[in-house]
């Protein structure tokens, strides 16, 4: 028996197998819309994981970009978790090529002799058809990854299963091809001599194999980021459907028809407002490409807007099934000018905007379908594996709980729930499902996605105020001070503000003057004009809410229940 190929080498090659699994996997999602196998099956372990774990990971994550300020939270983060899921599958595979030449190795010592050049082969074939096949169940079960119609198709569960068949025989294949040949080795040739078998160096072998992936994976990765490139070829509809003659749109909805977003043919509501923003405040509206994005699928389940419906079923005397269209055209629309945050966004965090929404009153829809006497909660389910409850009281109580299709007149961006998603105030985004598949009227409570994973069952937003710029570019003089503006947002949900404090230094807190607000649930802008002192001060905000409640001045970080504490600012203001 020659030596066996060692355990390090089976790592090395599986490793070395797994960069074209995935790039292979890539461009079939690039390509055809098949399933990216890899962020399916890190969505269902990351969903597996205790709560506690999973915050951790997204604390740390958010924790370093903030710190080192490599980006937009929202975006490092979702790149981050789609590259730790190529790792995740990268490392799977280098401690699968490990252990398969293990295993292979112990068979051969246990039975002291050479195992049959295909015996590894059928062996790494068999493991590899077994993870396909769990594989298949996960992309088919939870995966959000593919185009609609190749979800649940044929060609998905061959391609997914393939690959993998394809990866365990070529494991099998290459040990053998590293066991099976001996210095000393002879073979009889066509003239019947006998000749030395070529001794194949194992490293020019690896080498080899080394050059054969890389190339794949750089052919496979080249193409299908090539692919995913050129936007729009998807077969499937992320528009709203027009509205018909004869149902106006109160707030202009032509714009949508025309294709143009509603704040570009519109003034906003309190265009006149006064103050005006200190120069450095963020946008009142935040612009739809800019809104922050916060969910928990790699990549955002893509729903057929033409063929989506939506069944309002559970304990209800007539179930109620909603098309797009029906939604458009069959209820009056409601537009509200809604801020929305994230649980997970720390003091003065980017995880919060503002947009103008539109959608229909829930009360509305469950009117229709009579509810049975012990329906208490709705359960709303979302592509993405998602699901929250809302309790129907309070449905009851609040009008403007929306199931929203639109921002900004057009329809909801894919990445933020197309075809819809619902609207509750005063709570934060973790409590209101995007991309919305599902809704049944339950019996009993069930705790939603991240409540059972530790955070807030109530997740009532905290409130809270944000310095974002001390303007000394815009300082002018007024009876010889010089005053510098400062500015920035406050807000409490649907309490709204009534009132918010600057404090320079050890000074005293002194009223900052309040914009009217686009709506009584979107942030405030404030305004403070600061009497000018050159040097370094500390800047410091704090506000109340619209039910005379102070905010939290204690620091909370932002589990379970969002964070809360002062925000201050150090800087050195000189005019020049
Ligand atoms: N289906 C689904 N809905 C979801 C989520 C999600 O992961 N899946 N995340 C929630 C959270 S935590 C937040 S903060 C908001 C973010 O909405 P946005 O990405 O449109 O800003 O969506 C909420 N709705
Ligand atoms: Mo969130």
């Amino acid at each position: 028996m020659d030596k066996q190929p060692r355990i390090l080498t089976g790592a090395l090659i599986g490793g070395l197998l797994t960069a074209p699994l995935l790039a292979l996997f890539y461009l079939g999602n690039a390509l055809l819309g098949l399933p990216f196998a890899a962020f399916d099956f890190f969505n269902v372990v990351r969903d597996a994981l205790p709560g506690g774990l999973l915050t951790f990971g997204i604390d740390s994550m958010k924790f370093i970009i903030e710190t080192f300020n490599i980006g937009r939270v929202d975006q490092v983060a979702k790149l981050a978790e789609q590259l730790m899921a190529l790792i995740f599958l990268l490392v799977g595979g280098v401690i699968a090529g490990g252990v398969f030449f293990l295993i292979n190795n112990l068979i051969r010592r246990r039975r002291k002799q050479d195992l049959a050049f295909s015996f590894p082969i059928i062996l790494g074939a068999a493991g590899g058809a077994l993870t396909g096949i769990v594989m298949v169940i996960v992309v088919i079960t939870a995966g959000t990854s593919a185009s609609p119609e190749m979800q649940n198709s044929l060609l998905s569960v061959f391609w997914v299963f393939g690959l993998f068949l394809a990866w365990g025989t070529a494991l099998g294949w290459i040990y053998s091809d590293l066991s099976a040949i001996h210095e000393g080795d002879t073979y009889i040739n066509t003239e019947g001599v006998q000749k030395p078998v070529e001794v194949i160096n194992r490293r020019q072998f690896l080498v080899r194999v080394g050059g054969a992936t890389a190339a794949l994976t750089v052919v496979g990765a080249g193409l299908g980021a090539l692919l995913s490139s050129g936007e729009g070829e998807e077969a499937i509809s992320t528009s709203l459907p027009p509205r018909t003659e004869g149902t106006p749109e109160p707030g202009g909805a032509v714009a949508q028809a025309e294709n143009v977003a509603w704040s570009e043919a519109n003034p906003l509501p309190n265009a006149d407002a006064q103050p005006a923003p200190a120069p450095g405040t963020r946008p009142e509206l935040t612009p739809v490409p800019e809104h922050y994005r916060i969910d928990i699928s790699l990549s955002p389940p893509r729903i057929d807007g033409a063929t989506w419906a939506l069944t309002i079923g559970g304990l209800v005397d007539t179930p109620l099934t909603l098309t797009l269209d029906n939604l458009v055209n069959d209820y009056e629309p409601m537009h509200q000018f809604i801020t929305q945050g994230c649980i997970s966004n720390s003091i003065a965090g980017s995880l919060i905007s503002t947009q103008r929404w539109t959608g229909v009153s829930m009360q509305t829809l469950l009117d229709s379908v009579g509810v049975k006497p012990e329906g208490r909660f709705l359960k709303i389910t979302s592509a993405d594996g998602f699901h929250e409850v809302v309790e129907l009281d309070l449905i009851g109580r609040d009008p403007s709980i929306m199931l929203t299709y639109a921002w900004d007149g057009q329809p909801l961006p894919v990445r933020n729930g197309y075809p819809v998603r619902i609207h509750i105030p005063n709570v934060y985004g973790m409590k209101q499902p995007k991309w919305i598949t599902g809704m049944e009227v339950v019996a009993d409570y069930e705790e939603g996605y991240w409540v059972r994973r530790g955070w807030d069952a109530v997740a009532r937003v905290q409130t809270t105020s944000v310095i974002d710029t001390v303007a000394t570019e815009a300082a002018y003089q007024r009876d010889g001070i010089t005053y510098v503006p400062i500015g920035g947002i406050a807000w409490a949900g649907s309490r709204g503000i009534s009132n918010v404090e600057v404090r320079v230094d050890d000074g005293e807190w002194q009223p900052a003057e309040l914009r009217t607000p686009l709506s009584k649930k979107t942030w405030v802008l404030w305004r403070y004009d600061w009497p000018f002192e050159q040097g370094g001060h500390t800047f410091a905000v704090r506000c109340v809410d619209g039910l005379a409640i102070p905010q939290t001045e204690t620091q909370q970080g932002v589990r379970p229940s969002g964070a809360t504490g002062i925000h201050s600012v150090v800087r050195h203001v000189s005019l020049s």
